[in-house]
């Protein structure tokens, strides 16, 4: 059957949000054969849906069972993309540590700035969610990257984004690293009060600020 494309993307959203993994992974390789691209895939089905579903979660129309069963169709869709975005190696562009911060859970987003940081020839190493600042500190002594990005979703992680910045501010990091933070519960303004140098609100401008960040640190700002 053929359909349109905004037909497939709406498709996409539809069986996303009612977390149909084995129809939005179809509906995904059907996208694709009809010449969508990945990052249209992303911002046009699955963010869109999600953030449907974060409006339907907080007016408690839906629960978190739902929640987690679009999260996981996300990531199935995900799987089909990710080679895609991450492509062939290309020219080094640095390191980044990643990770979500402690108390914190989410990591749909945290992901997606990983696979497109991949994608542009950063090399990500990537540490997961609830990360306290020790581990933070612990995996930035061993991996000593040029950028760490933290990741923050909760209201209540915000405080641990500060956590975080002041514990690497302090460590005996053998190497100048940059920070950028991101995620639905942080700002610029967050960035401004704790000391980050860069705020992203998406991942493709996560790229973009990488890229700048790596720059300064080259230029030693
Ligand atoms: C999916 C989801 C969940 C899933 C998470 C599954 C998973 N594996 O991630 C589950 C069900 C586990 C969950 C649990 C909870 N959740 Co929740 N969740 C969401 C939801 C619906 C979508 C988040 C998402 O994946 N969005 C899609 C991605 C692509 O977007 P993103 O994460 O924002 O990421 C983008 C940017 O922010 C940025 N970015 C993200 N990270 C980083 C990092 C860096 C370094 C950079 C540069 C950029 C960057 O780039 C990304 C790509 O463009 C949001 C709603 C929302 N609007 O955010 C609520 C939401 C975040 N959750 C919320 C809540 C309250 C909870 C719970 C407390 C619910 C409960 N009562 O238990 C728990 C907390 C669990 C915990 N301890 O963390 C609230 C938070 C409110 C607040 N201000 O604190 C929200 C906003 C829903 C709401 N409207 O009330 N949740």
């Amino acid at each position: 059957m053929i359909m349109a494309v905004q037909d497939i993307l709406e498709e996409i959203r539809t069986n996303l949000m009612k977390g149909k993994h084995a129809d939005v992974v179809d509906l995904t390789r059907a996208a694709l054969d009809s010449g969508v691209s990945p990052s249209r895939i992303i911002n046009e089905g699955y963010i869109r849906a999600m953030e449907i579903v974060g409006t339907k979660m907080k007016a408690q129309e839906i629960w978190i069972p739902e929640v987690l069963m679009a999260a996981k169709a996300m990531a199935m869709g995900m799987e089909v993309l990710a080679p895609l975005i991450e492509g062939q190696p290309r020219e080094a562009k640095g390191k980044v540590l990643l990770g979500t911060v402690k108390g914190d859970v989410h990591d749909i987003g945290k992901n997606l700035v990983r696979m497109l940081l991949a994608g542009t020839g950063f090399t990500v190493v990537d540490i997961g969610v609830d990360v306290s600042p020790q581990k933070f500190v612990n995996a930035a002594i061993t991996e000593l990257p040029d950028l760490i990005g933290l990741s923050a979703l909760l209201s209540t992680s915000i405080p641990k984004i500060g956590d975080t910045l002041a514990a690497l501010k302090q460590a005996n990091i053998e190497k100048p690293f940059k920070t950028i933070i991101g995620g639905a519960a942080v700002s610029q303004q967050v960035a401004d009060d704790f000391g980050a140098d860069a705020y992203a609100v998406d991942a493709a401008v996560a790229v973009e600020k990488a890229k700048e960040l790596m720059e300064k640190l080259a230029g030693h700002q």
